[in-house]
């Protein structure tokens, strides 16, 4: 009899969440950045063996909304925890503090499926610290999203908590997103990674249209930001930021889809989209159904 069901991967901004189910799927799905805040919603990723299949929530860092787009992350976190068979605490290691979940998260209530707790980024502590956290925290699983260490161990203990079922997707699924979500993406993770201070913040990916009919695969693609300050600072010094941006997305995009590319890269403003529930709506992003608290 095979196991299948939801991990969902839950905490703080910046923990590794979405290095972790990197690792896990064993491709790159979730972007990654040093900057917290970089997932907006869940990202899903299945992981299957011989006889477990694991549907994996990647879900936005848990924090304090401010603002309509943080509200819709919120509401796709807590979402995913609703739904989950398992939850992996993700906690960045280093920090110091290891909050239980549903006070990190500020939950009204403790999620309804066990909760693993997962202490990340060991291969930035030295052997005491290490051993310190082990004493601290028996039950805890010490691992690095970066190299793999302490991974399969995890897997294999969130794997006790799926229930009896047929696999729900087809083994060699490893995502339920479409090409178009996952361009959009590696758009914006390349250019969160050129920009600085509150710019990454205010920046959206819209993929206008994609002819795979073509050769090479023409895509065009609108990053959208809040200010024509932050645009002038996206194009650069006579456009030069944002081939730089293209280019460097087009080779994301190309190895990820395995064909030649031509990548048509605009950048437009559209004032406080982060604030407008139509903007996020338009930009995919999930509304929570009342407004959160
Ligand atoms: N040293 C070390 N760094 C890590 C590890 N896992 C993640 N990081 C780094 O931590 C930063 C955040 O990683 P992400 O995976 O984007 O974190 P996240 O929890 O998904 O963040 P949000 O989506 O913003 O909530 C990146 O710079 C990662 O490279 C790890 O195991 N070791
Ligand atoms: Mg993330």
């Amino acid at each position: 009899m095979t196991h299948a069901g939801i991990v969902t991967v839950a905490g703080k901004p910046n923990a590794g969440k979405s290095t972790l189910l990197n690792r896990i799927v064993g491709e790159k799905l979730a972007i990654v950045s040093s900057k917290p805040q970089s997932t907006r919603d869940r990202v899903v990723g299945i992981r299957t063996t011989a006889d477990v299949q694991m549907v994996i929530y990647d879900t936005p860092g848990l924090l304090n909304p401010r603002y309509a787009l943080q509200r819709a992350m919120r509401s796709s976190a807590v979402e995913a925890l609703d739904d989950a068979d398992v939850i992996l605490h993700v906690v960045d290691a280093t920090e110091g503090t290891v909050m239980d979940l549903q006070e990190a998260a500020g939950l009204e209530r403790r999620p309804s499926a066990p909760v693993i707790l997962v202490l990340n980024k060991v291969d930035a502590l030295d052997a005491a610290a290490v051993e310190r956290l082990r004493a601290e925290h028996p039950q805890a699983h010490l691992i690095s999203a970066v190299t793999g260490k302490g991974v399969d161990a995890l897997l294999q203990e969130a794997a006790q908590h799926l229930p009896e079922s047929p696999f729900l997707y087809p083994e060699d699924e490893i995502s339920t997103q479409t090409l178009r979500f996952f361009v959009a993406e590696m758009i914006r993770e390349t250019a969160l990674e050129q920009l600085q201070d509150e710019v990454p913040y205010s920046v959206a990916c819209e993929v206008e249209e994609y002819r795979e009919d073509r050769s090479p695969v023409y895509i065009r693609a609108v990053i959208y930001v809040e200010r024509d300050s932050q645009k002038g600072i996206l194009i650069g010094a006579k456009g030069q930021r944002l081939r730089d941006i293209g280019r460097q997305a087009r080779l994301k995009i190309e190895s990820f889809t395995d064909t030649s590319v031509y990548l048509d890269l605009w950048v437009k403003v559209l004032p406080n989209w982060r604030r407008h529930e139509a903007s996020l709506k338009r930009f995919g992003y999930r509304l929570p159904e009342t407004p959160a608290t």
